[in-house]
């Protein structure tokens, strides 16, 4: 009786850690995004739902898209899911997550690839999502609502170098960290997937090529052939091939 009982216990012991590890480790459930019915950049692969498809290409997860326009962003059904309106949003049976940090690290959390199993390389990848999204996109994205929003004040002229000064330094930062690495801490992590994301944004402004080791990063990050297929993806919605 006693060994039926034990049995009993250690096979639902087993079925519950097989479970939550299979869960843990990628069982997978439909994945739903969201990302703009018509982007802004015509497809360059700059709004923040490419960050996300990127890290579900990245570890194998299939994954759908549900187009939101800008007025649909605002109403009561998208922000039942995103408190802020906005893209992009991330759906997985009862969970529903907004903000792109949040959602790369459980995607990193779920599925192997994006993040190291050791402990304290695991910490360290965290800690560059974090400094992409903390210490060096806001002055990236500062750069754009000065360009964006100000550029008819009588002030922008001066404002302009002194925003495009404070990028400068930051990237000197990173650049010097980074050095002749390919990487910001050994294998490509879900840290690199965002700092690649944050730089991507400064393209097209030229101020990247001032730090060739920094260009040359950017670009390994979109050889990648999750990231390839990432900017596939958002690019067919912006041609109308979806
Ligand atoms: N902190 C949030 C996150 O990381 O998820 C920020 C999300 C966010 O800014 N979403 C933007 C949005 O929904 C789209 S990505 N904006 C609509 C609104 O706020 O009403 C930002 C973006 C948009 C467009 C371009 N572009 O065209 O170049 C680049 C980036």
């Amino acid at each position: 009786m006693a060994c039926v009982w034990d049995c009993a216990v250690a096979c639902e012991i087993s079925t519950t850690v097989v479970l939550s590890l299979f869960w843990r480790r990628g069982a997978s459930m439909t994945i739903t995004i969201t990302a703009f019915e018509r982007s802004p950049d015509g497809g360059k692969g700059l709004a923040r739902d490419t960050r996300v498809r990127w890290a579900l290409e990245e570890v194998g997860q299939p994954y759908q898209v549900r187009l939101v326009s800008f007025r649909a962003l605002k109403e009561p059904a998208h922000l039942a899911l995103h408190p802020f309106g906005q893209i992009p949003t991330y759906e997985e049976g009862d969970l529903a997550l907004f903000e792109t940090g949040a959602i790369v690290f459980h995607i990193a959390e779920r599925h192997a690839g994006l993040l190291p199993d050791d402990a304290n390389a695991r910490a360290r990848a965290i800690t560059w999502m974090f400094a992409a999204l903390n210490t060096v996109e806001p002055p990236i994205l500062e750069l754009g609502t000065a360009k964006l929003l100000e550029g008819d004040r009588p002030w922008h002229a001066k404002r302009l170098p002194l925003v495009e000064d404070r990028i400068r330094g930051r990237l000197n930062q990173l650049s010097v960290r980074l050095g002749d690495a390919d990487w910001l801490d050994g294998a490509f992590s879900a840290g690199d997937l965002l700092m690649v994301s944050v730089l991507l944004r400064l393209k097209a402004s030229g101020i990247l090529d001032e730090f060739p080791n920094l260009a040359a990063y950017l670009a390994r990050g979109e050889a990648r052939p999750a990231y390839k297929r990432a900017f596939d993806a958002q690019l067919a919605v912006s041609a109308g091939k979806n």
